[in-house]
Parts: C-alpha cells; sequence; structure tokens
C-alpha cells in the first residue's frame, strides 16, 4: 500500500520526534522545551518556561484576564530587554478555570510536565490554599499575583505574594469613604461566605468599622455562586446604612450593587478587591457608578518601569492599566530579575531544575525590586513589603455602558 520511500519517510520523522522528546526529558530546565507557551515573544525552544496559573475560563475569568494581559506585556518587555542575561524566558499558560480541583490540576501540569522554574498564580486565595501545598511539596517557587487574603506566605516557604494583603490595603476604602461623607454612622456589611478572601477581607472591614466607631449594623452572607440577593439586600437597607460594604467577586459583587440601588439604596458603597476590574461595569452597569475600591497600584506610578508598562497596556487596550495586571506583570518581573541574578552568581545551565528551582526561591526573598506596583521586597515569610496604595472610584457614563477608575487624592 506505501511505498517505500514514504515508509522510510515515517519512520525517519518518528525516530527525530523520540530524539526531540528524549532531549527535552533530559535537558536542564532553561534549555527545556515545553508546551502551552502564550507565543508572544518569539522565544525559542531554548527559551526559560514561567508558568501562569490563573483562571481563563469561568467566572473568575472577570479578573484572571486581567492577569494574562498583564503577564503577556511582561514576557514581551523582558525578552526585548535580553530576557534573562541573553535567555529569553517563555510564559507557560494552565488556565485553572474558578475551583480548586482546577488549579491543582493546572499547578501539576506546570510543575511535572512543563517543568516551569516557578509559578505566578492562581487568581483566588481559595484556589491557593488548595493548590499552593502542591507547588510547596514540591519545591516549586509560587508568586501570588492576587491572593490577598490573610495567611498566604505562611502556607510554605516557596510560597510568596506580589499582592499586599486585604488587611493592609481595604481599610484605606473606608477612611476615604469617611472624608468623603464624614456623616456616615451606620455601616451594613455583606460577604462570600463560600469564598476564603472574601471572609478574610470582611473581617478587616469589620474591625476597622469598630475601630472608627461606627455602627456594624447587619453582616449578611451570600454565596459567590448566587445571583438573586434580594433578601440580604432588603435586611441591609433595612438598618437604615450611609454605608454599605462587599467583599466577593465581581459578578455576585456587581450584580449585589444594582439590586441594592434597584431598591432604592441611595448611600456610599465600598467594594471590596474582588470587585476591582472594569468587568464589572456590564453586570452594575449606570449603577456601578460611585464605588470606592482600594488599589495596591495606581497607573500613574512614576518611575519607568510603569512607564514602560502602562504605555504597552495602553497601546493594547485603550484604557488605563488596572491592578491586576500590574501585579501579575510584577509577578513575571521578580522571577525574571531573580533569575538573572541567580545567574550571576551560578549559570543557571549548571544546576538541575530541582536545584535551580529551590535557589531562585531565596534569590526572590532576598531581592528589592522596582515594579510598576512600586518598590517592593518580601519579609522572610514571602510577604510582600509594599509602601503605596490607592483608593478608586468608579465613574460611569450617563448611559452606563463605559466607566473608569478615578483615583482619589
Ligand atoms: C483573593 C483576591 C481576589 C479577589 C483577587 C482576584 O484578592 O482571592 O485573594
Amino acid at each position: 500500500m506505501f511505498s517505500r520511500r514514504i515508509v522510510t519517510k515515517l519512520l525517519l520523522s518518528l525516530f527525530t520526534f523520540s530524539l526531540i522528546v528524549a532531549c527535552a526529558q533530559t535537558n536542564t530546565p532553561d534549555q527545556a522545551a515545553s508546551t502551552g507557551s502564550s507565543g508572544g515573544s518569539g522565544a525559542t525552544g531554548n527559551a526559560i518556561p514561567i508558568g501562569v496559573a490563573v483562571a481563563q475560563t469561568s467566572n473568575v475569568a472577570l479578573l484572571g484576564q486581567e492577569q494574562v494581559l498583564g503577564a503577556k506585556i511582561a514576557e514581551t518587555y523582558f525578552n526585548d530587554q535580553g530576557g534573562v542575561n541573553g535567555t529569553p524566558i517563555r510564559l507557560v499558560l494552565q488556565d485553572t478555570a474558578g475551583d480548586e480541583q482546577g488549579t491543582i490540576n493546572a499547578f501539576n501540569a506546570l510543575i511535572t510536565q512543563d517543568k516551569v522554574v516557578g509559578i505566578v498564580g492562581p487568581t483566588l486565595s481559595q484556589q491557593a490554599f488548595a493548590a499552593d501545598p502542591v507547588a510547596d511539596r514540591a519545591k516549586v517557587p509560587v508568586l501570588a499575583p492576587s491572593n490577598t487574603a490573610k495567611g498566604i506566605p505562611q502556607i510554605g516557604e516557596y510560597i510568596a505574594r506580589v499582592s499586599a494583603p486585604v488587611a493592609v490595603v481595604a481599610p484605606n476604602a473606608l477612611k476615604t469613604a469617611l472624608t468623603i461623607n464624614p456623616n456616615i454612622k451606620n455601616v451594613a456589611v455583606l460577604f462570600a461566605q463560600n469564598d476564603a478572601f472574601s471572609k478574610s477581607e470582611t473581617e478587616t472591614f469589620q474591625n476597622a468599622v469598630k475601630e472608627a466607631n461606627l455602627n456594624l449594623t447587619t453582616v449578611q452572607k451570600f454565596q459567590t455562586t448566587d445571583t438573586d440577593f434580594q433578601t440580604q439586600a432588603t435586611n441591609a437597607i433595612n438598618t437604615n446604612p450611609e454605608l454599605v460594604i462587599i467583599s466577593g467577586l465581581a459578578a455576585d459583587g456587581g450584580n449585589l450593587v444594582k439590586q441594592l440601588r434597584d431598591l432604592g439604596y441611595q448611600g456610599s458603597i465600598i467594594g471590596g478587591n474582588g470587585l476591582n476590574t472594569s468587568n464589572i461595569f456590564p453586570v452594575c452597569k449606570k449603577d456601578c457608578d460611585g464605588i470606592l475600591i482600594a488599589q495596591a497600584y495606581s497607573p500613574e506610578l512614576d518611575n519607568p518601569i510603569n512607564k514602560a508598562f502602562r504605555e504597552a497596556y495602553k497601546s493594547q487596550n485603550q484604557k488605563e492599566p488596572p491592578q491586576f495586571s500590574a501585579q501579575a506583570f510584577t509577578g513575571v518581573q521578580v522571577f525574571v530579575e531573580a533569575l538573572k541574578s541567580l545567574d550571576n552568581k551560578t549559570k543557571l545551565n549548571t544546576l538541575s531544575l530541582e536545584q535551580l528551582r529551590s535557589e531562585l526561591n531565596k534569590e526572590i526573598l532576598a531581592g528589592n525590586y522596582e515594579t510598576p506596583i512600586g518598590s517592593i521586597a518580601f519579609d522572610p515569610e514571602g510577604e510582600i513589603q509594599q509602601s503605596q496604595f490607592y483608593v478608586a472610584q468608579i465613574k460611569m457614563d450617563a448611559d452606563g455602558n463605559n466607566g473608569r477608575f478615578e483615583f482619589l487624592k
């Protein structure tokens, strides 16, 4: 049936393919070929694989999509600058979707199949508490780009974060709300009880409310999967609050804002970090107007790397970069700079993947970084040391179709 020439050709390509596979398996990590690259940099098989495990699908993608954009800008930016002392990096993206098991699967694929040197991810603290222990046991460094709940760096030696904890960031929103409206006395708080971040953030907000001598009039619970918030919104409104504080994620949080306004609530609203995306605009439309959200990033931060990041983001997306993109960029940046400084001490291609991962982890924790979110460093546990925080207020156009985050002084 087949001519001899075709059979010989087939055998030859099979042989070549097995050779490539065998090489990829035995190579040191910075030579290893891996699959799933975003391909943004034109990097070759020599590129150093850095994993990105965030939510590209599901409801949580409202947050995760912004992270993909930021990470890809970093890949291009640092490769244009020469990568890691001349060797390009290559992002390997694995979609975690919105749950814990998806995140564990993504981490496992990055660690064992893609052989990444480290991981930027996941999107939610809820996912981090499930998947970070997997990376920690495998001794693979993780930089959390958006995990702000209490206890994230304490998961293990290999876990650090570039996302400042809610305990530090969130109270800024309450201070600003009180400056805008000094008559606030009654505060109703609502939170998603099935989400680790939301539970952590509401604890911070509730403490801040009490410390400011305000009346915490009610605490209402919901689920991130809920779409009907009539009961909670009515209960909150019945306590006559001048301020409502919501800790949830984007879809549920946006819907809750809308339903509060539909039921006649006219007071101030603080949204937590889970509402910190323009992807809530199509959900609450004109009712998003006025929401106050604390920020760990400002597009106006004045340093060269933020200017470069901001320009790149704006030229791609025709709007100012959001916090989640800036933090994801920062996660990739920390890996690149720590890899460079490790390579300056010990050539990366002389290390086994295991050695590289563990030396890289030490290097990450030892460094100081000038990033789009400002000057940062880590404490020995991997907690970010960051000093600049901000508060933004959402301004919607009259038709409710477009809006922006306006940074308050
Ligand atoms: C967390 C968060 C999320 C709301 C960020 C996307 O801060 O889960 O910790």
